[in-house]
């Protein structure tokens, strides 16, 4: 790819920085209290690694002119994301009952294409990639089917590129939300996606080969389900056997969210995944 049509490393920060900031930030209704807590306790973790691995001058203001980038080419939504989010989600995780969440990574976009329970995602006439059809079922806790839920589901590309982050990739691209059936059925066509690479060209990725670690997601699909009266479950499903499944650098993989796509014959891998919601 070229620098035109590959999407830049700003290019990942920059559009989830303004479609999220806002709300985000009202969103917390946190204590004084609460705020001295954890960002104490944050700040005293910084100052033990610098004290455990006496952190030299040169050092400090190395991470000072790295964190300025990260923050300059709007990193900041990836680096969270990859090295931050899945312990969130751990914690959240152990309240939780129902399917296993997973984290909702940087590039959500909310409004995409409604679709009805059996369906084909929006995609390029010439979109590369295996056929693959996700099917299955949501129900509630009881096993009672959930008719009209919302099964939104977004995931990269071919070539491991997001619509809406990557420009040379129509809007909404691999992207919808699909309403379940009077059965709570679904059963989604797309393409299976490759494996994601942080993009090496921005501060994120400099980090991580100055580290000496890999920059691969294993190749996943993001899903979120809703159901009126019941938890919204975000999660990603995974591909057995697949680069990368044991060493995500995001850590959010569960081994109850491992898809096992068999082929019918005809060059479509297909796989099922049922949803299991708890009351809200
Ligand atoms: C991704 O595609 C992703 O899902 C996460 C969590 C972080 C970076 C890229
Ligand atoms: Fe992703």
């Amino acid at each position: 790819t070229t620098m035109q049509d590959s999407p830049t490393a700003a290019g990942s920060g920059a559009s989830a920085s303004s479609n999220f900031k806002a709300a985000a930030l009202t969103s917390a209704g946190a204590s004084p209290e609460r705020v001295s807590t954890v960002v104490t306790a944050v700040l005293q973790g910084v100052h033990a690694a610098i004290r455990a691995n006496a952190v030299t001058y040169p050092e400090f203001q190395a991470a000072k002119a790295w964190l300025m980038e990260v923050g300059e080419v709007g990193e900041w939504p990836l680096f969270m994301d990859v090295f931050v989010e899945h312990v969130v989600e751990e914690v959240a995780a152990d309240a939780q009952h129902g399917t296993k969440g997973s984290i909702l990574g940087p590039y959500y976009l909310p409004d995409q294409t409604r679709l009805a329970a059996e369906c084909e995602l929006p995609h390029r006439p010439d979109e590369k990639g295996e056929p693959l059809v996700l099917s299955g079922q949501v129900r509630d806790l009881d096993g009672t089917p959930l008719a009209g839920a919302d099964v939104e589901i977004w995931h990269a590309d071919a070539d491991g590129y997001y619509s809406g982050f990557a420009p040379h990739i129509p809007l909404g691209n691999l992207r919808g939300v699909v309403e379940t059936d009077a059965e709570g059925k679904f059963s989604i066509r797309t393409v299976q996606p490759a494996p994601y690479q942080i993009p090496t060209d921005g501060p994120t990725g400099k980090l991580i080969e100055a580290a000496g670690w890999h920059p691969w997601r294993p190749a996943h699909l993001h899903l979120m389900v809703r159901a009126d009266g019941h938890r919204t479950v975000t999660t990603q499903l995974y591909f057995a056997g697949g680069d990368w499944l044991d060493s995500d650098v995001a850590e959010a993989t569960k081994p109850e969210l491992i898809l096992n796509p068999a082929d019918d014959g005809t060059g479509t891998r297909r796989a099922s995944y049922d949803f299991e919601l708890e009351p809200a």
